[in-house]
């Protein structure tokens, strides 16, 4: 019999955050750490028995002998058949849309995203759902009860599949097949955007740059940009996806996109330049003037989405996280759609674009996304841009100007502490939460707070209540600021801080975000004593 049970004792650490299960590399290669968790995934989701599994990664260290345990567990647990991506590979929007595409059951996603990766970096294993879409919380949650109640879990003996070429293989009772990782996506993304206009774009000469960070990306962006569109070859950077992503670490911010920033604000720079994370979700884009802010570009395509075919029918709504500034909002304002604002997580997101509430949903953390899958989308927000560049013949730095000038600017920064004392840092939080409501009217760094509260959301289609998602100061200027504490970490706690002010004196937009900021960093540090309880009197990351 090729079928066998191995007994085992469940793992406490197996509940999922923000974004799937994230952990160090080694704490995935202790014997049945893997094997635990993705049984799990099995007993909460009935429909993969005798049902079809999507499973693809971003490539990173650990993708390839994960992948084959999955297999043959998948094989075991009565799933019928699985797509899989040539050599293990799919980013997560591709993912996402195979998902939706063949109608799956489910999709596990093998992705730490913008983490680093390599022996000594992070591995991740992320649920979707038959929509395409992250696992809903209350989906994590009873995934999470079983890794706490399982005693045992289901695989069969067989070798690994070669995974190199498109084609069907069996394993024991199971199908696989084999899919090209791109096709499918690029010809969706020739759906959304009017590839024809972009195409014109590139044979003027427009200056693109696209960094895929030897991450996933690479490609799909090859395919689409340098041939389906046309931009010279050379147009996409470290476009060969590394199990360790060239040492580098695959967050497209302007810290870890450094090569890019300095080649764009260089005096020969593109027009245009833009890089994505390690599993293809995530987008920054750049101008000549330096790098777009994640919330001013969700507000700014919001502002123009009716020229891209993907709006051709318009736009419902619009959905941003709630850290995510309120730039949108005024757009939203002024086009008459509804915002919706949501806990920080793309699964949030899914039932308001099931539901057709929205179209187009942002998060500051560099996610945009519309219907066309159910994950924020890195590539597609860059076509989103390339778009609107090609049809109305401005510039960046030209587009980004004259949203100011229409709605105002919202200076907005994140400060991130890293690796905080994970008890220390909930407890400041908890503490913090349960006197929030007292810190009305107090005045913090020379500002008067308007109202304090803790986020709470109730999804208006499932009526799920999301509690304790992040602390809130509003001032009685426009002045925002927002605690919470990252989900996606593995080492420690990460403290995120969010601030944010709108301006609407044209004077003021060329000002520096930090000078703008100073009086809401000196609020926060009035609020939580960060010196005296970590040690730590400056930031880890600025973004
Ligand atoms: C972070 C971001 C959040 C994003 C999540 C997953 O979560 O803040 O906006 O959805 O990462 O993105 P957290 O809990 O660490 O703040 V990805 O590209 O890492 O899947
Ligand atoms: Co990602």
């Amino acid at each position: 019999d090729p079928f066998t049970e191995i007994a085992v004792k469940p793992f406490p650490d197996q509940k999922p955050g923000t974004s799937g299960l994230r952990k160090k590399v080694a704490r995935f290669q202790e014997p049945h750490y893997i094997e635990t968790f993705v049984q799990a995934i099995f007993d909460t989701v009935p429909a993969l028995k005798g049902g079809r599994l999507v499973l693809g990664g971003d490539g990173r260290y650990l993708n390839a002998e994960a992948l084959q345990i999955i297999l043959r567990m998948a094989a075991a647990n009565g799933v019928r058949d699985i797509l899989i991506g040539r050599d293990g590979i799919l980013s997560t929007p591709a993912a996402s849309h195979l998902i939706r595409l063949r109608g799956a059951d489910a999709g596990i996603i093998l992705s730490a995203s913008h983490n680093p990766g390599g022996p000594g970096g992070d591995f991740g294993i992320k649920l979707n759902m038959e929509n395409g879409g992250p696992a809903s919380e209350t989906v994590t949650r009873r995934l999470f009860e079983r890794t706490r109640s399982l005693t045992s879990y289901k695989t069969l003996h067989h070798s690994d599949l070669d995974l190199s070429c498109p084609g069907q293989v069996k394993i024991g009772p199971a199908r696989v097949e084999i899919v090209d990782p791109v096709a499918d996506y690029a010809d969706l993304m020739a759906t959304q955007f009017d590839f024809e206009a972009i195409r014109r774009y590139a044979a003027s000469g427009a200056g693109v740059v696209f960094d895929a960070m030897n991450a996933v990306t690479g490609p799909y962006a090859k395919e689409i940009f340098e041939q389906r569109l046309g931009f010279p070859e050379g147009t996409v950077w470290n476009g060969e996806p590394l199990t360790d992503f060239g040492g580098c670490h695959p967050d497209p911010t302007p810290v870890h996109a450094k090569a890019l920033l300095e080649f764009m604000t260089s005096s020969d720079g593109p027009a245009f330049g833009a890089a994505s994370d390690g599993d293809g979700d995530r987008n920054l884009v750049f101008g000549r003037g330096g790098p777009v802010s994640p919330s001013d570009s969700l507000a700014l395509l919001t502002e123009h989405a009716h020229l891209v075919p993907a709006f051709r029918n318009g736009l419902t709504g619009v959905a941003r996280s709630m850290p995510t500034s309120s730039a949108v909002d005024r757009v939203a304002e002024a086009l008459e759609l509804s915002v919706h604002e949501t806990p920080t997580g793309w699964k949030f997101f899914g039932n308001l674009l099931d539901a057709g509430l929205v179209g187009l949903c942002g998060e500051e953390s560099a996610g945009t996304g519309g219907a066309h899958i159910r994950e924020k989308d890195g590539l597609w927000a860059v076509l989103f841009w390339l778009n609107i560049l090609a049809v109305t013949g401005q510039t960046v730095e030209a587009l980004l100007k004259a949203h100011w000038s229409r709605f105002g600017r919202t200076f907005y920064v994140r400060h991130d502490y890293e690796d905080l004392d994970q008890s220390l840092a909930q407890e400041t939080i908890d503490h913090l939460a349960a006197s929030v409501k007292r810190y009305a009217g107090v005045s913090l760094g020379g500002l008067q707070v308007k109202t304090a509260d803790v986020f709470e959301y109730q999804d208006p289609v499932a009526g799920e209540v999301s509690k304790n998602q992040g602390l809130r100061f509003q001032f009685r200027n426009s002045e925002r600021l927002i605690l919470r504490l990252s989900g996606t970490g593995t080492s420690g706690a990460t403290l995120r801080i969010y601030m944010e002010r709108h301006e609407t004196a044209a004077k003021t937009f060329g000002a520096p975000v930090a000078t703008v900021l100073a009086p809401l960093r000196r609020a926060y540090k009035d609020l939580l004593a960060l010196e005296d309880l970590f040690g730590r009197s400056k930031p880890d990351a600025v973004v």
